[in-house]
């Protein structure tokens, strides 16, 4: 089941057809802890609809209505390699090290939803980074009961300059306008999704391929469930809220995103990402 959000209303995607609850309301049609099985309960009661290519194609907004965005960090052997690479100038290198090995994870604030590039717009890199890199992240749905209820593609846009220079710098790494892009749906399967899920990254600037990636989801550290019971411990979340889980992909230190580049991110059965690299106006 993918659930999209649609400037004519939620779309809900089963294989048996298409279906579109105009009327609803975003935060509370997704924060239910039984979302599939209500769902497929109330789609006996409706048509399927035969536009649904054209209002995805035309209306498609980021899968996020009050909800707090937060990441997880170092979460994969990559990341911690390439942070404590470029923290080492500065001495922040084993602050990497040690959290990856930690029983309690990194986990930090990334974006109120106003900060959300939706599919197809523009994620930015900051005027005053050199070094910039996409993250592509499997991002989970939580419910205000703590529940994973479904699963969508992030992009942790991140600056490795800033991030680089001083580790107290994250927040500035991380959090500006259009940081983070979301989508390009909700997808709620049966199971949760299986540790062979791939995850992959290309990156196009003026239609080359200048950096690709891949990753499954068995190289990630920790579980969906222990990154979302730590968030849960001190923080409500009455509209629940979304966490990215954290990169596994990370380009040599020689590659830095330019304006107009495009980022593509595939996750398993979830769908791909795509964003335009751009600079706050
Ligand atoms: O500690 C810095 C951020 C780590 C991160 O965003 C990641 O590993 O994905
Ligand atoms: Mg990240």
């Amino acid at each position: 089941m993918h659930i999209f959000n649609t400037r004519s209303g939620i779309l809900v995607r089963l294989e048996n057809g298409d279906y579109l609850f105009s009327g609803a309301e975003w935060n509370e049609f997704i924060n239910r802890d039984q979302l599939r099985e209500q769902i497929l309960d109330d789609v006996t009661q409706m048509k399927p609809i035969t536009d649904a290519d054209n209002r995805i194609k035309q209306g498609l907004l980021a899968p996020i209505g009050r909800q707090e965005v937060w990441a997880a960090g170092v979460t994969y052997f990559r990341s911690r390699e390439a942070r404590m690479e470029e923290a080492e100038a500065a001495g922040g290198g084993d602050f990497y090290d040690r959290v990856y090995y930690a029983q309690r994870p990194e986990l930090f604030f990334k974006a109120t939803p106003s900060r959300v590039a939706g599919p197809g717009t523009e994620v930015y890199i900051r005027h005053d980074s050199t070094w910039d890199v996409p993250e592509p992240e499997l991002t989970l749905m939580i419910s205000s009961s703590g529940k994973i209820v479904g699963y969508t593609i992030g992009n942790d846009m991140s600056s490795r300059s800033i991030e680089g220079e001083n580790p107290l710098y994250l927040p500035q790494a991380k959090s500006y306008e259009r940081c983070a892009g979301l989508g390009p749906c909700i997808y709620v399967p049966e199971q949760p999704l299986s540790r062979d899920t791939e995850v992959s990254i290309g990156i196009l600037r003026q239609g080359k391929t200048v950096f690709s990636g891949d990753i499954t989801l068995a190289q990630m550290k920790r579980t969906p469930e222990e990154l979302a019971g730590w968030l849960f411990r001190e923080c409500e979340f009455p509209d629940g809220c979304l966490l990215m889980t954290g990169t596994g992909i990370v380009p040599n230190t020689d590659f830095t995103l330019q304006v107009g580049d495009e980022v593509k991110i595939t996750i398993g059965n979830i769908g791909t990402l795509v964003n335009i690299v751009g600079k706050k106006k």
